[in-house]
């Protein structure tokens, strides 16, 4: 395994000065971007404002069954099968990945991209605990609201997961999001299967609260059900808020830390990696 020093991996800075060639802008200072997109898409955007990016200004949190579908797909040699990781601050996003990588490793090629706002915690967590080797391991640095970087324009992460397969051809890239709030989702074009964490130690309201990765994420989890004593918050409650949230879509509780539930997880994944590349 390659010594895991900072010299090794990439980290990449978004920024007002990037600039791709694209046919839609932002609004954000000038910042647009390219990408091949299977599918063309229009951004209806209701505001503008002038810190960045701009929002989506959401009429509700939408249905689990009228998600975004998967995007049909065959470049997987272009671009590997990718695995949007989003949720709040703090959720256990990383430690999901940190377990993801330990669990899935040995049988799929896996590489990892993190978005952080200003630093680089994230990824330098996984390089100390030695998830992959460092090659496989990216920092994107977003600059801003972490959302914009898996929805509005998620080129910087696009183009990492196309550089990370010419390298080393994966069957899997982990995306993780920046922590950012419950309006927050992957971009279909970007994430080919979309997974939410929220934690027990939120509250056990935050699964009836709703919101885009709630109800529209492939699959939640609810991560650390060791602090449900700790902070007087019912399983049972959550679970039956999630079912109705997501019209029975799945829900996995697990504990990240402690490697709880994560088969289950990986399970998930792996059956719908086979699916979409025609393998089962
Ligand atoms: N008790 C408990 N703590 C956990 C569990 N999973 C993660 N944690 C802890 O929760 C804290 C946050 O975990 P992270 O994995 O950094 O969360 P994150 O969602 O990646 O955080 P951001 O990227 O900063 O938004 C860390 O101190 C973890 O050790 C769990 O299952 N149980
Ligand atoms: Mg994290």
């Amino acid at each position: 395994m390659a010594e895991n020093t900072s010299e090794n991996v990439k980290f990449l800075k978004g920024g007002p000065f990037t600039s791709h060639d694209h046919g839609h802008g932002h609004g954000n200072g000038g910042f647009s971007h390219s990408h091949d997109h299977v599918q063309s898409h229009s951004h209806d955007l209701v505001q503008s404002h002038s810190h960045g990016h701009t929002h989506d200004v959401l009429e509700g949190p939408g249905t689990y069954t009228d998600r975004d579908q998967p995007i049909y797909r065959s470049d997987w040699d272009k671009r590997a099968f990718t695995v949007g990781i989003g949720g709040p601050v703090g959720s256990g996003k990383t430690a999901l990945v940190l377990a993801l990588c330990q669990y899935l490793g040995d049988n799929f090629g896996i590489c990892v991209v993190t978005n952080d706002i200003f630093t680089k915690e994230d990824w330098q967590f996984l390089v100390e605990h030695k998830a992959l080797e460092a090659e496989r391991l990216r920092a994107v640095e977003t600059g801003g609201c972490p959302h914009a970087a898996i929805r509005e324009d998620y080129s910087l992460n696009i183009a990492e997961v196309r550089d990370l397969t010419e390298l080393f051809h994966p069957d899997i890239v982990l995306l993780e999001s920046g922590g950012d709030n419950l309006a927050a989702n992957f971009s279909r074009e970007l994430a080919d299967y979309i997974i939410y964490v929220i934690d027990v130690a939120g509250g056990d309201k935050i699964p009836r609260k709703g919101g885009p990765g709630v109800t529209q994420s492939d699959l939640l989890v609810i991560n650390k059900t060791d602090l449900a004593d700790a902070v007087g918050a019912s399983l049972a409650r959550m679970e039956q808020d999630a079912k109705c949230m997501r019209q029975d879509g799945p829900t996995v509780f697990i504990q990240a830390k402690h490697g709880l539930g994560i088969p289950e997880v990986a399970e998930f994944i792996v059956q719908t990696l086979k699916t979409q590349r025609g393998e089962s």
